[in-house]
């Protein structure tokens, strides 16, 4: 089976060490999302592709969801003492390794694509993983700050400014004229089973699809997508997803999300149990739905919601 997953980071990572586990001899593809990307100290960052490949190979900081675990950051205080920031992101040692190897490669001429793979031949994390787009995107969020209102990278509005301000709007700066990396549309056209991991629903999922052509690729497969919600009893499990929701006009709630991707592209949509009632609601928007246990609480739980969503595919073909 030929599974085909749009993660971010954390959610859609976690997500992927169930599904491994749940469908072993399934060929995975993952389109990674590269808005949350940033540029520091002259090397490019790519928190989401980092977080699945660290995730899955054994590398992650497992309490932070994010990071190298045994980290240091020798390298952040050095370059403090120069006075050269920012200080509010926090790059450990053995991470900037991945960032230099990275960024070498890219100034050598090799596409994104081309240098997540050859990252991926160290990390061995199971899966392929394609970032979504080989050009720059960048998700800015317009903030408010003492009355004024102005964009920002993503990363500062979640790391600096703890998205303790109000959000007005989300924009995947260059998506409109990011072409696909190759393979993506591939992978999708070929697929069984389109899955939407517990990943955020606009800087991590919506980025992704704002690729032009990915949304459509999707609609166009003709096989089961289904999606399971990041959003637990009307709040995220971590994250700012309801902050983010708010600022495109969204509820925070499963039933909303859903609805947001809409059923043209979602067939399938799985609830917690403690969202039951939004079962009826989003069966009536034309998604076939069903409530279970969706905590990742560890691999088991996570195998098994893995398994839910197979299932629901399966009823949904
Ligand atoms: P990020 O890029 O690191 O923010 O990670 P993702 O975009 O892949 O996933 C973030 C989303 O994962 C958040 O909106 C969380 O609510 C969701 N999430 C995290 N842990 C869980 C969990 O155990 N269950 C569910 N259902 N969602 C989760
Ligand atoms: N998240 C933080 O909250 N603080 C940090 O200092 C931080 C540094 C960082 C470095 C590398 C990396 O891959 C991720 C990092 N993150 C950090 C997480 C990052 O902000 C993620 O993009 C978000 O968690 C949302 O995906
Ligand atoms: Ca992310």
């Amino acid at each position: 089976m030929r599974i085909v997953v749009l993660a971010g980071g954390i959610g859609g990572a976690r997500f992927l060490r169930g599904l491994l586990a749940a469908a072993p001899e399934a060929e995975i593809t993952v389109v990674g999302n590269t808005g949350d990307d940033i540029h520091l100290f002259g090397l490019k960052v790519c928190p989401d592709l980092d977080t699945v490949m660290y995730t899955l190979g054994g590398g992650i900081h497992e309490e932070q969801g994010w990071g190298r675990a045994d980290e240091t950051f020798t390298v952040k205080e050095e370059l403090a003492a120069y006075g050269v920031g920012p200080e509010w992101f926090g790059l450990g040692d053995r991470d900037f390794a991945t960032h230099i190897v990275r960024t070498q490669m890219l100034a050598a001429g090799y596409p994104l694509s081309a240098v997540t793979e050859a990252l991926c031949a160290r990390w061995k994390p199971g899966v392929r993983l394609i970032p979504m787009s080989d050009d720059r995107v960048e998700t800015h969020v317009l903030v408010e700050t003492d009355g004024e209102r102005k964009a920002v990278h993503f990363q500062e509005y979640w790391v600096r400014l703890r998205a303790a301000v109000p959000a007005h709007a989300v924009v995947p700066v260059g998506a409109e004229a990011a072409k696909p990396a190759p393979g993506v549309l591939e992978a999708i056209a070929a697929a069984d089973v389109i899955v939407f991991p517990p990943s955020n629903p606009v800087v991590s999922i919506g980025t992704i699809l704002a690729v032009p052509g990915v949304r459509e690729a999707i609609a166009e497969a003709g096989v089961p997508v289904v999606g399971l919600s990041p959003i637990v009893g009307d709040a995220p499990v971590r994250g700012m997803a309801d902050k983010v929701l708010a600022a495109v006009g969204v509820e925070a709630t499963a039933a909303a999300v859903a609805a947001h991707y809409g059923s043209g592209l979602l067939d399938g949509w799985l609830v917690d149990t403690v969202d039951e009632v939004a079962v009826a609601e989003v069966e009536a928007a034309g998604i076939r739905c069903r409530a279970v246990p969706l905590m990742m609480t560890d691999l088991d739980a996570t195998t098994r919601m893995a398994r839910e969503a197979l299932a629901l595919a399966e009823e949904v073909r």
